[in-house]
């Protein structure tokens, strides 16, 4: 049975040090995965090895040559496909890229692998994007976090793999909170609703009390207050 693989290419490989840590790094214990991260930087040639050059066009900063890029990708996908992995998804960290949402994750977790791009600078030249789009075994998906500004590729690259990883069977133990949350992430009309707000013990806490449906055992009372309060609470993040 193929595992899913992850392969991260950086200027900064100690960035991603939070992938042996935790959920990501358990998993990968558990042979349920496998992650790798490459430096960039043993594809840079020349005496300074740099990675960067100024911008065509004029303008601020430095941009990613292609040179060292194209290098990294190449041995990267030729390592997987040794490894059995045909198809390789080409995500490139950009905050000019598609939003990451639930549904993103979702389409990430069934591909078995993925290639972080993590850029610094002002990012990789758009050639990388336009070569490995023109190549079947490629699928480039252009990725952003949110809409703002980061250093780089490498904080976003964790926050995505956190994202997906969670999502590959056998990585959380209880296959029913992930069944609970898609069917709460889309109701009926497709509209994304937030979760209900979770309470535990004590049952008073600072003169608080848990909400009484959620102690009176009637299940069905108890869906009805989730149902009711998950949409409160996403009412009130409009506007
Ligand atoms: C890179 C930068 C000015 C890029 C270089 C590579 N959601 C999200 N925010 N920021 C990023 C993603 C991101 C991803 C990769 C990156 C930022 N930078 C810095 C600076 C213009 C463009």
């Amino acid at each position: 049975m193929i595992t899913p693989r992850y392969d991260v290419i950086t200027i900064f490989p100690d960035y991603m040090s939070p992938l042996s840590l935790s959920l990501i790094g358990k998993a990968e214990e558990r042979g349920l995965l496998t992650t790798k991260v490459t430096d960039l930087r043993n594809f840079a040639t020349g005496v300074h090895k740099s990675v960067d050059d100024t911008p065509y066009g004029g303008g601020a900063g430095m941009v990613m040559s292609p040179v060292p890029w194209g290098e990294a990708i190449d041995a990267v996908a030729h390592e997987a496909e040794a490894d059995g992995y045909e198809e390789h998804t080409l995500i490139i960290l950009t905050p000019a890229g598609r939003k990451l949402d639930q549904a993103l994750a979702y389409e990430l977790a069934q591909r078995k692998h993925l290639i972080f791009a993590c850029g610094r600078y002002e990012g990789i030249d758009y050639r990388i994007t336009e070569h490995y789009s023109a190549r079947p075994q490629f699928k480039v998906m252009e990725v952003s976090i949110g809409d703002y500004v980061l250093g780089g590729g490498e904080v976003a690259t964790l926050v995505i793999l956190e994202a997906v990883i969670r999502l590959i069977p056998g990585v959380i133990g209880n296959a029913e909170s992930l069944k609970e949350e898609s069917h709460t992430l889309v109701d009926e009309e497709t509209e994304p609703l937030v979760e209900y707000p979770n309470y535990t013990k004590p049952p008073v806490w600072r003169d608080l009390e848990v909400p009484t449906e959620l102690v009176s055992g009637n299940h069905g009372l108890i869906a009805k207050w989730r149902a009711a309060k998950a949409r409160e609470r996403t009412e009130k993040l409009k506007d």
